[in-house]
């Protein structure tokens, strides 16, 4: 069900000059054309107008082959035409997307530990995210680091599809596949030159 690569787009990480949606058009058609199939639009600062002026350019841009997570806004995800929201442990909860987009779309969430990712088992998520597995700086305030025992703790416990996020790079993915990831999501490692970047990143997973 799941690509190996998990592409993220970070809005507040790309540098934007000009039409701003444009420019995240732009870095995902990039990650597209590198032979992503599996995006996610993260904004946690920008205004729900922001969001949605991003996220329609994107599926317009991208068209219906590509598959389009929304972070965090189950709204903006169906009024943006997505194929699924990514929900954290202070957004809604995985029955609260559900929710809002139906059965039809996907619903994601992120877990930090072990003991996180055997409830959101029992819920209705389509696949599960645990993280971070190394240091990043993407985020703010990350949790502890799960390291790759985090990852096949995870994996141990449950049978839903697994995502494993933070601080992933073209160098180490593989052992994180290897652990017991189905995925691995990245957004630092493909910021520069996209379309090489996940190229580089798929030849190794596969
Ligand atoms: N969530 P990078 S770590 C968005 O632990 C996000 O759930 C995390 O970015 C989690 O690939 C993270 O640059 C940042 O490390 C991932």
């Amino acid at each position: 069900m799941l690509p190996r690569l998990y592409a993220i787009i970070d809005r507040t990480l790309l540098v934007v000059v000009g039409d701003p949606a444009a420019r995240v058009a732009a870095f995902a058609r990039e990650l597209v054309k590198g032979g992503a199939t599996l995006i996610q639009y993260r904004n946690k600062t920008g205004s729900g107008r922001q969001i949605l002026s991003d996220a329609r350019e994107l599926r317009r841009a991208l068209g219906a082959g590509v598959r389009l997570i929304m972070n965090d806004r189950a709204d903006l995800c169906l009024a943006a035409g997505f194929d699924g929201v990514h929900v954290g442990q202070e957004d809604l909860s995985p029955e609260g997307g559900r929710a809002v987009v139906g059965d039809r779309l996907w619903v994601g969430v992120s877990t930090h530990s072990v003991e996180q990712l055997m409830r959101a088992d029992q819920t209705a998520a389509d696949y599960i995210a645990i993280g971070p597995v190394f240091p990043t700086a993407s985020k703010q305030s990350p949790d502890p680091v799960v390291g790759l025992e985090g990852v096949r703790g995870a994996r141990a416990a449950t049978r839903k599809p697994l995502v494993a996020i933070g601080g992933i790079t073209r160098v180490n993915c593989a052992s994180v596949i290897q652990a017991g990831a189905d995925s691995v999501a990245v957004i630092s490692d493909l910021l520069h030159d996209p379309a090489n970047s996940v190229e580089a990143f798929l030849r190794v997973l596969g």
